[in-house]
């Protein structure tokens, strides 16, 4: 096999053992890596019904078929397992100089099992493999544990670990790497803690097998310089991800109070203007030239590297106006380990349950830093009002009852990220139908659904546009394991990738069977999650938060807006068909097999009856 290693490391933290291995020619072919090899692992190997913070959860790291091939922007790697906090498939995606250390190891992923008996971290240096005493990292945060090991491993490792947060098993736990790159939003930080794993540290010096080495660093060396002359480029550079919240206050889709509404009076003062002006250095993942990661300092004078979803719902989304309060906020979470998407909404719904005194004993008015940061804290090592509110909103409304799950802003239990969906049902429909719960990573049909002037629009195209971004960004991005903004944010078109493949591997694969690969990878995701929750599967679980149906925005420009619920199932409808699902969400035995799942439709008929 050119292009993948064909190995991976298989770790018992139980039994203290790691093995090299190697993996079948198909599985790469059929899967190809990332999120894709991820999944069929955990269907093949997890047992259902397993307690995600338990020894026998599995927990995988996966660098794709391009990290630390010259392709752009391939400094990626996907962090995969049961989630804790939906129940359901969970994985992440965060830039790491973890993934081409990991390639340049000899290693294409790898599969933790088990638990250790003591805190530990894992040492992979090339061939050798060290399971090392972690008791003197444990209780530290990520930026310190991370320095800590580069003093003792050297500059250029890639080290992925977790903060307080993870090891207090907090569900909205990430893992993170280079003080500001996170991943794995449902919980994978929880799961690392649970098997008393601080962190994992890689070196890698060998070559990754390719098919035409000097075809791949010329398009490599191309595809970066074409980048460069893209009419986006400078804007983009100054600003990343953050010119979106100037963008969504315009279109009344900046999450605030709680999604309550769409646009914020203090809009401007944590917008990427504001940001521009006070940008202080930029950082970003390794193989990029469009680093995209602007640091700022915050109230303490420390520095914060913000993204679009980190200020809007640790700023609007909590009625917090103040870009340098937004900024500590953001660092706290990096430090700690928390995903500051599901803080923001955590701590937005604690201010809601506050207002409406739904809470003994809580008082966390709109806009309260000092509240907000106490509750990051506490959340962080599940202590007082944190140990509800770290849960996870759905959780904790579960808890709290008396109508709060109507404003608990998730799906399948993972919150929604910075996006409100009042008068957005194509997006709606992607928070709704992304394969771990309410995240923009896979279909971010937004921009298209307000810029092609059909937000009243519930028909069949809407459902098609989710399709093809699943397919674009959740399948082939996702397995591949590349940055997508370079196809997204700068036009770089999506036909450069399969040319990389062919260089790498020397297999010609069209763009249709990229997509044929984001279709299996999607059926075995959700036949995951069918099998998981057995007999409980219920289409509603593809629905968004009951706010967007229930309240309508009571500010700006698209006052009275609100999601019509039997429009939305009739769009979920169109969705099944279009993807071979049935009326239930669940895959077809013909679509199984045509995407090549023969035996998980046989496994998965067990569970449920295939139509
Ligand atoms: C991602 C999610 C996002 S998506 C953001 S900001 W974004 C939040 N970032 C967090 C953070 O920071 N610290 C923290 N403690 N929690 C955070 N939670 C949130 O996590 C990220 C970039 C961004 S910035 C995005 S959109 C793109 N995401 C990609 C993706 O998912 N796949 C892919 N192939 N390419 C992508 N490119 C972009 O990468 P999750 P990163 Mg992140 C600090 O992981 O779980 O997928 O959630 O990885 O290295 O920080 O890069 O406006
Ligand atoms: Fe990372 Fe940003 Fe570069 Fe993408 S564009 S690889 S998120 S630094």
């Amino acid at each position: 096999m050119k292009g993948w290693t064909g190995r991976l490391l298989r770790v018992d933290l139980t039994k203290g053992k790691a093995v090299n291995t190697e993996y079948s020619e198909e599985l790469a072919l059929k899967f190809v890596g990332g999120r894709g090899l991820a999944v069929k692992l955990l269907w093949d190997e997890l047992k259902p019904g397993t307690d995600p913070l338990s020894p026998d959860n599995i927990l995988i790291f996966a660098g794709g078929l391009y990290a630390g091939l010259p392709t752009v922007n391939s400094g990626k790697m996907v962090v995969a397992a049961k989630s804790p906090l939906t129940g359901g498939y969970g994985d992440g995606n965060l830039g790491t100089m973890a993934s081409p250390n990991l390639r340049k190891a000899g290693l294409d992923g790898i599969v933790v099992k088990g638990k250790a008996k003591k805190p530990s971290y894992l040492w992979i240096n090339d061939d050798e493999v060290e399971l090392k005493s972690a008791a003197d990292l444990w209780g530290k945060d990520s930026y310190e544990t991370e320095k800590i090991l580069k003093k003792e491993h050297g500059a250029a490792t890639g080290v992925l670990t977790i903060g307080q947060s993870g090891e207090n098993l907090c569900r909205i736990s990430t893992v993170v790497s280079q003080e500001g790159r996170a991943g794995g939003r449902p919980g994978m930080g929880a799961v690392m803690g649970s098997k008393n794993l601080k962190a994992v540290i890689i070196k890698g010096t060998g070559e990754i097998p390719v098919a035409d080495k000097e075809a791949l660093q010329k398009m490599g060396r191309e595809g970066f310089q074409d980048l460069l002359k893209r009419p986006n480029y400078k804007h983009w550079k100054a600003q990343g991800t953050m010119s979106t919240v100037e963008w969504c206050q315009a279109a009344s889709t900046l999450p605030t109070y709680n999604f309550r509404e769409g646009v914020f009076d203090h809009s401007k003062e944590i917008d990427g203007n504001t940001m521009e002006a006070t940008t202080i250095k930029q950082r970003g993942c390794p193989n990029c030239n469009m680093i995209c990661g602007n640091v700022i300092l915050d109230t303490n004078g420390e520095e914060s590297e913000l993204d679009y979803e980190n200020v809007v719902m640790l700023g609007s989304n909590i009625g917090v106006g103040d870009l340098k309060q937004v900024g500590r906020l953001n660092r706290m979470c990096d430090m700690l380990g928390l995903d500051t998407i599901s803080a923001g909404s955590s701590i937005g719904f604690a201010m809601e349950c506050s207002e409406k005194k739904l809470v003994k004993g809580l008082k966390l008015g709109w806009g309260d830093f000092d509240g907000s940061q106490k509750l990051i804290e506490d959340m962080s090592f599940m202590r007082g009002h944190g140990a509800l509110f770290g849960m996870g909103t759905k959780a904790a409304a579960e808890k709290i009852g008396k109508g709060s799950a109507d404003f608990a802003m998730q799906v399948k239990g993972l919150e929604c990220s910075a996006y409100d969906c009042h008068h957005c049902p194509g997006m709606s429909l992607s928070f709704g139908t992304s394969p771990i719960g309410a995240h923009h990573k896979d279909a971010w049909v937004i921009s298209w659904e307000i810029s092609s002037g059909t937000r009243e629009e519930y028909g069949p195209a809407k459902a098609d546009k989710v399709i093809e971004f699943q397919r674009i960004r959740g399948g082939m991005f996702e397995c591949l394991v590349a940055c997508r903004f370079p196809w997204i944010e700068l036009g770089f078109e999506v036909d450069h990738y399969p040319k990389y493949m062919e260089a790498a591997t020397g297999l010609k694969w069209s763009l249709d069977d990229m997509w044929s690969l984001g279709d299996r990878v999607y059926a075995l995701i959700r036949a995951f999650w069918i099998r998981e929750f057995e007999g409980k599967w219920d289409r509603k679980m593809d629905y968004p938060p009951e706010r967007w149906f229930k309240d309508p925005l009571t500010q700006g420009p698209l006052t009275g807006k609100k999601l019509d619920k039997s429009k939305y199932d009739t769009l979920l409808s169109y969705y099944y068909e279009k993807r071979g699902w049935d009326d239930r969400g669940i895959p077809t035995e013909a679509t199984m097999k045509k995407l090549g799942l023969v035996e998980e439709a046989e496994e998965l008929n067990k569970v449920v009856k295939l139509n």
